[in-house]
């Protein structure tokens, strides 16, 4: 009919959040993700009951190798990757506040870690994305102020 579809998303309410949004929510917002996440998302039952702040597919290099993964940044924060054909975990990248991205173009990234780099690549080309959503999280769980030791 002559409805206009615009009076249906007047300017005043606010657009969706994106998923980085989340580290911002309150407790109640954040339950109620989680409650969505139980409902609408496959990879929920991998992911410990954690919240999902980013995922997508990656290409995990390791030696001449690499494996497809689906890449899970969850509050916790944990970084999951599942094997997205059996959708069975195979690991984690163990969080700790001395964990560092570095972008090497638009499609490499790696994830530095105490005992390993892990080298990951978004083959969508989103490998800033994952670079900031990453760092993001662990400036909220760190704080802002890098380890300089070297
Ligand atoms: C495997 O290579 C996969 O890359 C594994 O990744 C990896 O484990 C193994 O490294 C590596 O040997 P193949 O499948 O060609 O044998 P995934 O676990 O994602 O399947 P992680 O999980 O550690 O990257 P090792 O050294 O961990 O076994």
């Amino acid at each position: 009919d002559g409805q206009s579809s615009s009076t249906t998303t007047p300017a005043s309410v606010p657009r969706p959040r994106k998923r980085s949004g989340i580290l911002h929510m309150n407790d109640e917002e954040k339950q109620h993700q989680l409650d969505q996440q139980k409902c609408n998302s496959k990879w929920h039952g991998l992911v410990e009951g954690n919240l999902i702040v980013k995922q997508g597919l990656v290409d995990k290099r390791k030696g001449l190798f690499a494996r497809r993964r689906m890449l899970m940044l969850t509050m916790g924060p944990h970084l999951y990757y599942a094997d997205p054909a059996s959708m069975t975990l195979k690991g984690e990248i163990p969080w700790s506040p001395q964990l560092r991205v570095e972008p090497k173009n638009f499609r490499i990234f790696f994830v530095h870690t105490p005992n390993r780099t892990y080298y990951l690549e978004d083959p969508e080309g989103f490998a800033l994305e994952w670079c900031k959503a990453i760092e993001e999280m662990r400036v909220n769980t760190y704080g802002v102020a890098p380890t300089t030791c070297t």
